[in-house]
């Protein structure tokens, strides 16, 4: 781990973003979609439609993401790029005014969580190891591929989760 990485680690503001994704995750249901948001990230990033992600194929489709984010070339992604290229998106799906007010919020959020180091740029290596968390949190049989294994591993979780919740809910 680079020593500024290390600082940011520590830093108020990591620890500040880590809890508002934590807080927003909580706050979306994660467990609950779990299985389904497997079958969306198999969706997106599976390149030669063998219904399974491969680490390798991964890695192909992030770093055209990245090229694709960085608009101007420099060879890092600016929040402005980062927040535009999903405005787009939210744009050709008619997203309702307030929800994309919402929705770009979270990119913030997400954009401040990405930038590792603090120093508002996003570089290819933070991008990268930013998807190779998700990649990892999707893998729920560690076996370096996402496929529907996952997705009824987590399925097959989802009641347990689900169970957890509803008694900790419950007074002692
Ligand atoms: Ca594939
Ligand atoms: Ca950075
Ligand atoms: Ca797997």
């Amino acid at each position: 781990m680079a020593p500024n990485r290390r600082a940011f680690a520590r830093s108020p503001a990591r620890f500040a973003a880590t809890t508002l994704i934590g807080a927003a995750l909580l706050a979306t249901g994660v467990a609950r979609a779990a299985s389904h948001d497997i079958a969306s990230f198999i969706k997106e990033h599976d390149r030669n439609g063998d219904g399974v992600v491969t680490a390798q194929e991964y890695q192909a489709v992030r770093d055209q993401q990245f090229k694709a984010l960085d608009t101007n070339g420099d060879g890092w992604v600016s929040e402005a790029e980062y927040t535009a290229e999903f405005e787009a998106r939210l744009n050709k799906e008619n997203v309702a005014p307030e929800r994309k007010a919402q929705q770009l919020k979270q990119t913030h959020i997400r954009f401040v969580a990405i930038d590792l180091d603090g120093d508002q740029k996003m570089s290819r290596e933070e991008f990268m190891a930013s998807g190779w968390r998700m990649f990892g949190f999707h893998d729920k049989n560690g076996d370096q591929k996402v496929d529907q294994a996952d997705v009824a591993l987590a399925a097959a979780f989802k009641p347990l989760l689900d169970k957890d919740r509803a008694d900790a809910g419950k007074a002692p």
